[in-house]
């Protein structure tokens, strides 16, 4: 029985993932930009030349919020929905020129406006910890990431659901969900844009997927609303 239900609710469901109407992927291997736009500080440097996607040519001094905040590659068209979620797999590249080779900020952006007005998970890699806040005024909600380095990839995925009010972060064998409180100082911004954020260092990232599961969701449900025929093909 069990395995009917199974059989039933993959019928149900897998349809409606493959007509998702938003989700996005690149793995920058035709070595261009398109379906990317860039906001922010340094919307020059970015470049997907080596095969994925880099911020800056050489590691720059890290650009501070006072200086002008971050900047960020987002993703062309979306605007990010209640449900999503956004991988990659991201890396600091080389070494600072004032903290060397263990120094450097990488993450993703997502209700982003400006560069004042944006969420974000990044990881740290000289405080081996991924941050994550909203901002204006979010406090800071972190993640160890013990032994983070500059120069290893590491993969990287925020789930996000503004509904539910739950958001699942994982980096390597790492992860935590925020809930309430924790939830609310992260995701301050609603709507806006999604995507890749740059503190003016070098950094780069592959292979990003990004699927909007509002869509998958409510697909579903409606299939499911339809009763047990939906069940029967
Ligand atoms: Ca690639
Ligand atoms: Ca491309
Ligand atoms: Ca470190």
């Amino acid at each position: 029985m069990l395995r009917y239900i199974t059989l039933l609710l993959f019928t149900a469901i897998f349809p409606t993932i493959s007509s998702a109407a938003s989700s996005f992927e690149d793995n920058f291997d035709d070595l261009d930009m398109a379906g990317w736009s860039f906001d922010g500080i340094n919307p020059g440097p970015w470049s997907a030349a080596s095969g994925e996607m880099q911020s800056a040519s050489t590691q720059t001094d890290h650009v501070t919020a006072a200086e002008g905040g971050p900047g960020a590659a987002l993703i062309s068209g979306v605007v990010t929905p209640d449900r999503f979620s956004l991988e990659a797999d991201i890396r600091v590249i080389g070494d600072n020129p004032v903290f060397g080779s263990d120094w450097g900020h990488v993450g993703f952006v997502w209700g982003w406006s400006d560069s004042t007005n944006f969420n974000s998970s990044y990881l740290r890699t000289h405080r081996d910890e991924v941050t994550s806040f909203g901002t204006p005024g979010g406090a800071e909600n972190l993640l160890d990431f013990p032994g983070a380095v500059n120069d290893v990839v590491y993969h990287m995925k925020v789930e996000v659901d503004f509904e539910a009010q739950v958001m699942s972060l994982t980096i390597g064998d790492q992860s935590a969900t925020f809930t309430g409180v924790d939830f609310q100082e992260i995701n301050i911004n609603s709507g806006g844009s999604i995507g890749l954020i740059t503190w003016g260092e070098r950094v780069g990232y592959d292979n990003v997927v990004f699927k909007d599961l509002s869509a998958i969701f409510k697909d579903s449900f409606e299939d499911l609303l339809k009763g047990p025929e939906t069940f029967q093909n």
